[in-house]
């Protein structure tokens, strides 16, 4: 089962909305195939394992380890539970139930009337963890929502907006190069990101993932009484972006067609509205990099599962206050000069 995550690590990323699976088989304590999942739509992770056995003769006397119940629905791709069963494969190992609708049981339910003897629960947790972000969207119906800021030492997160250029704005920075291309990593891991009105009109950011290989995520901004400026780089037509805004009159301003405009509801709150608004659209995290109002909004509800905190050694004396999180950092590490502080939300 380790290796099985070890290998299912290579699809995180590419595989939304599909979960990144790890599969090995084993044959006499050897093994013969592995796979991983492929792009979504593509092959499942067992699928890829059985076609990479040279011998299929063998699969009749293996075991197979898989990192998530194997399917038993007919979505973009056959059900996994049909072909383990046509293999004749005897044994399944499985680390975690799906917790999709679809399969939920079924496929394990199906592996069992087909006389296959079922292990369940083998590094659980870590499974689990592995696709917190597919978990998160099927259980608590909402994205996967990771807050990430950058703090002073003492304690703020940007200077006072009246200090700042505001004829040519960009962004203040408190953490260091390697911090920031790490942010660029976990812009390309997840499929949304977010930032308030604040942060948009005081650093005009591009929201993409340049500094690393990889997707760039949905852009989302609020931009409640429709004041950031069109020609600013959120509006480039670069990637998705959706704009939440009381403002629908922008909807006729000729813009790129990935620029869309969807009215703030008043009847719920601003954090409540895009996560039903990621969830409808099948959008399974989100990282939100701020600023202090907006990612404070989410903490307040909350409306989140990770935070990750640079502290940089930067003093700025004064500014915006960071936001402040009830539980410890259960991890630190460092990151160029600064303090990279991890947070979880159990809940
Ligand atoms: C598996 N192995 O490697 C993965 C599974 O539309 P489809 O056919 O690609 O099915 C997507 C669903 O299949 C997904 O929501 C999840 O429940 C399951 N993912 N299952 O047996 C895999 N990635
Ligand atoms: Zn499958």
């Amino acid at each position: 089962m380790k290796r099985c995550l070890e290998i299912a690590k290579n699809g995180l990323g590419n595989t939304f909305p599909n979960p990144s699976v790890g599969c090995v088989i084993v044959h006499n304590g050897s093994i013969i195939g592995e796979g991983y999942t492929s792009k979504a739509g593509g092959p499942h992770a067992e699928v890829n394992a059985i076609s990479a056995v040279k011998d299929a003769s063998l699969l009749r006397k293996a075991t197979l380890y898989v990192t998530l119940e194997p399917c038993s629905h007919h979505g973009k791709t056959p059900p996994c539970a049909d072909l383990i069963t046509a293999m004749e494969i005897p044994r399944v190992v499985i680390g975690t139930l799906d917790s999709n609708k679809e399969v939920s049981g079924r496929g394990v339910k199906q592996l069992i009337e087909h006389g296959c003897d079922v292990t369940i629960g083998v590094l659980e947790e870590e499974c689990r963890w592995l696709n917190r972000r597919f978990f998160c969207f099927h259980e608590k119906k909402r994205p996967y929502i990771i807050l990430k800021w950058a703090e002073s030492v003492d304690g703020y997160i940007a200077p006072q907006p009246d200090t700042r250029n505001s004829e040519n704005p960009k962004p203040v920075w408190l953490s260091g190069k390697t911090s920031r291309q790490l942010v660029h990593k976990w812009r390309s891991e997840e499929q949304a990101i977010l930032v308030g009105t604040g942060t948009a009109m005081a650093d005009n950011p591009a929201l993409n993932t340049r500094d690393w290989f990889g997707n760039s995520p949905v852009r989302i901004v609020i931009d409640k009484t429709g004041n950031i400026p069109l020609n600013y780089r959120l509006f480039d037509g670069k990637a998705p972006t959706l704009v939440f805004t009381e403002d629908v009159k922008r909807h006729s301003q000729s813009l790129p067609s990935n620029v869309e405009f969807i009215p703030l509801n008043k009847n719920i709150t601003f954090p409540q509205q895009v996560c039903a608004t990621l969830f409808e659209r099948n959008i399974q995290s989100i990282i939100i990099e701020g600023g202090a109002v907006t990612l404070s909004s989410f903490i307040k509800e909350g409306l989140w599962d990770e935070a990750r905190v640079f502290r940089s050694d930067v003093m700025l004396e004064a500014g915006i206050k960071a936001p402040s999180l009830q539980p410890q950092a259960y991890a630190s590490q460092h990151s160029g000069n600064d303090r990279l502080l991890f947070f979880r939300n159990e809940h």
